[in-house]
């Protein structure tokens, strides 16, 4: 990847180069925490971080409009957050509380928001891209002009079942992102090791999708590409592939030993292309805001993850009548 770029780009304004700062931060601090009561034994089951690719989805939510939709797959707790899902919510379903969520009965793949159209957390590599179209089928069908960001990660892309949802996508023009977050690794599997072809965004050629490459670690270059996507399907082109180079600073999930890359690895992703990093420089040197500014934010931001965990752990554990219940779908 290329060198940071340190410069002030033109265009944005302190305050949206200052919200996503808050944003990414929400997601970085909340994840470590989210580890760190996984480490106490107060998160059960499988805790996949998204550390480290936080601009992803940030950048994405800012070419996003009310209404559009989002599904991912288990790495899900940064979506939830960045497109407005309660702190508080979140970490409650993470611990299996009644505050949760999914009330404490799905844990951290299996939460929904109706309200914020968010789809999920999906814990079958994959399964979530033609769930994706189908979300993107019904608004096209409903002719409202939303558009559904479908996130999946490198290893899923060689999939089969993301190569019929590409047919029909396009056959059909319909109005969904695919969005790759090609962090490099499937579980413990570098990329090069598992993908015939290097470009994932030119996937689509097939299908005749449009593709592009972005550098995820850079807010504003995966904002200007969210975009580009996102024009393209509101104008009835149909689908369009991004293809977000990122990387996670975590193992695949809490139980990984990530011996199959180096620390050396991390720590040079770490130290040179830090997302949140990048953003700071760029407020700093734009002289958007002063280091106390920002201790300010990061002050807040800890509050508001403390406040999460507090209210995690004091929510009690679903009831035992609650297995009975949400297991078919009412009419509403
Ligand atoms: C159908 C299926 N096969 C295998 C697994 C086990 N598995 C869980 S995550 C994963 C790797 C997926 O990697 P990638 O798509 O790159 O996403 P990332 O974890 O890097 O976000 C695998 C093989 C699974 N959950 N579902
Ligand atoms: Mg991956």
């Amino acid at each position: 990847m290329a060198a940071r770029k340190s410069a002030t780009k033109p265009n944005v304004s302190a305050e949206e180069l200052t919200r996503y700062y808050r944003d990414m931060l929400l997601i970085r601090r909340f994840e470590e925490k989210a580890g760190q009561l996984y480490g106490m034994g107060l998160i059960g089951g499988f805790c996949h971080l998204y550390i480290g690719q936080e601009a992803v989805v940030v950048g994405l939510e800012a070419a996003a409009e009310d209404g559009d939709k989002r599904i991912t797959s288990y790495r899900d707790h940064g979506h939830m957050l960045a497109c407005g899902m309660d702190p508080n919510g979140v970490m409650a379903e993470l611990t299996g509380r009644e505050g949760g969520y999914s009330k404490g009965k799905g844990g951290s793949m299996h939460m929904f928001s109706k309200e914020k159209h968010f789809y999920g957390g999906h814990g079958i590599v994959g399964a979530q891209v033609p769930i994706g179209a189908g979300l993107a089928f019904a608004d096209k069908y409903r002719d409202n002009g939303r558009v559904t960001f479908t996130y999946f990660g490198d290893g899923a892309a060689n999939q089969g079942q993301v190569y019929e949802t590409f047919n029909m996508a396009a056959l059909w023009k319909l109005p969904v992102v695919f969005v790759i977050e090609n962090n490099q690794y499937a579980m413990g599997t570098a990329q090069q090791r598992s993908t015939s072809t290097p470009d994932l965004h030119t996937r689509g050629e097939a299908f005749g999708i449009p593709g592009e490459v972005v550098d995820g670690m850079d807010v504003l270059a995966v904002k200007a590409a969210g975009e580009t996507a996102v024009g393209h399907c509101r104008a009835g082109k149909g689908p369009y592939i991004l293809e977000i180079k990122t990387y996670r600073y975590r193992g695949h999930s809490m139980s990984d030993p990530a011996k199959y890359r180096t620390r050396e690895e991390v720590q040079k992703m770490r130290e040179e292309r830090d997302p949140i990093e990048h953003v700071r420089i760029m407020l700093l040197e734009g002289k958007h805001a002063t280091e106390d500014d920002l201790k300010a934010i990061d002050k807040e931001i800890k509050a508001v993850v403390n406040a999460s965990a507090e209210f995690a752990k004091d929510s009690p554990e679903p009831a035992l009548e609650e297995l009975w219940t949400d297991i078919y779908a009412e009419a509403d």
